[in-house]
């Protein structure tokens, strides 16, 4: 029988990639979008097939985690199999700027959806977007047993729908799955990422369209992955017996400034020549160092990182700068990296 899967934030890094990877598995993907005034579905244009079409097995459904109702009537009417909670005000340095309203959609987002599930009495899998900004300024190596200690609004909202996901397992006996993951990037990664504002500023800079970038502290450290890779842990979580939490990560980590430094030279560019800082990128509090301990992942899923941070830069600035030739030269772009 065909599995059916419901999304939220399908639009975005995360989501494009699973509603591929399920697609490719023979599901039925259901995704909730935002209404927007313009257009919000780049990342998953490629997928999208028309209601009109025999044998649809893509459906988007607009509706906002801040609409409980709406995840109610939706939960009701798709009984999904597996629900993949992916949406999230995700910006750490917007958190401090917008901290209530990531309170409501990334904590209080996940509370709603977990009682839809229940309203609806469906009964389904439930995978929880958990991070590794909840360890926050709890030293590396950071593996499922790290206490929390969050360094903004944004990680305390992670914590808070982290326990919900927990609780919801132990009270109702949902299966409920935490997947930790730390930093994971992509061509599709949002452009105001670190990784992202990098690698499209190689891209621009080796065109001759920009003279200089401008980034906040070059010395955090951070272990990052490929999302495509990530993506595969995410569904091989829902597929095992029982609820439970899991990090996902590489176990090796980078500066940001050595990420410049191989995005720049992957165009030939030094980044010492091109790269400012300025204190408006900077945090109220930062996260200074997460470096993953994935052992659980392994020895549980079998799941194992293929991508280092070094080839990923490399991926990255390679896919910005076809991108960005394709835009100068009025070819189509199409987002399938
Ligand atoms: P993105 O920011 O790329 O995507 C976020 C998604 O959430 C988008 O589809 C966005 O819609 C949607 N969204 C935002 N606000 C709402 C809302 N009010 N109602 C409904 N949908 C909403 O994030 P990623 O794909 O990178 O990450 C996926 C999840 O994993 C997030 O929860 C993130 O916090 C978490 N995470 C990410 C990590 C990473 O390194 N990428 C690491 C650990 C956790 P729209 O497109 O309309 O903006
Ligand atoms: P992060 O990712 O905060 O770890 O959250 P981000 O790429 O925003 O920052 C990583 C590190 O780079 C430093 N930094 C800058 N960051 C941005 N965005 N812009 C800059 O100009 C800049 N200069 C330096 C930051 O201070 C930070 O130390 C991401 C998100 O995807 C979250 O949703 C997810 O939960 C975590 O990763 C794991």
């Amino acid at each position: 029988m065909t599995k059916s899967a419901l999304i939220t934030g399908v639009t975005g890094q995360d989501g494009s990639y699973l509603a591929e990877l399920l697609l490719e598995k023979g599901y039925e993907v259901h995704g909730i979008i935002r209404r927007a005034s313009t257009f919000n579905t780049d990342r998953i244009d490629h997928i999208y097939q028309d209601p009109h079409e025999s044998d649809v097995h893509m459906v988007l459904h607009h509706g906002d985690l801040s609409d409980a109702t709406m995840l109610v009537n939706l939960m009701r009417d798709v009984q999904p199999d597996e629900v993949y909670h992916l949406g999230a005000q995700s910006h750490v340095k917007v958190s401090f700027e917008m901290p209530e309203y990531t309170g409501d959609v990334t904590g209080l987002g996940t509370i709603r959806l977990l009682e839809a599930i229940r309203a609806s009495g469906v009964a389904t899998r439930f995978y929880q977007a958990s991070s590794s900004e909840m360890f926050g300024s709890t030293p590396p190596p950071q593996n499922e047993s790290t206490p929390f200690h969050p360094r903004s609004p944004y990680g305390a909202a992670k914590v808070y729908a982290y326990w919900a996901t927990v609780n919801y397992r132990e009270a109702y006996g949902m299966h409920a799955t935490n997947g930790i993951l730390f930093n994971h990037e992509s061509p599709r990664r949002g452009e105001t990422f670190v990784t992202r504002k990098i690698t499209r500023a190689v891209a621009r800079i080796a065109a001759g369209l920009q003279e200089a970038l401008y980034l906040g502290n070059l010395d955090a450290v951070r272990d990052w992955g490929y999302a495509k890779e990530y993506v595969e842990a995410q569904w091989l979580m829902l597929q095992q017996d029982a609820g439970d939490d899991y990090v996902v990560a590489t176990g090796r980590a980078a500066t940001v400034r050595d990420f410049c430094e191989v995005s720049f030279a992957r165009a030939g560019l030094d980044y010492q020549q091109y790269v400012r800082t300025d204190p408006r990128y900077e945090r109220p509090s930062e996260v200074d160092a997460l470096i993953g301990d994935p052992t659980k992942c392994k020895e549980v899923l079998g799941w194992e990182p293929k991508t280092d941070w070094r080839a990923l830069a490399e991926l990255m600035v390679d896919a910005d700068r076809q991108s960005l030739e394709d835009q100068l030269s009025g070819r189509h772009v199409r987002v399938d990296k």
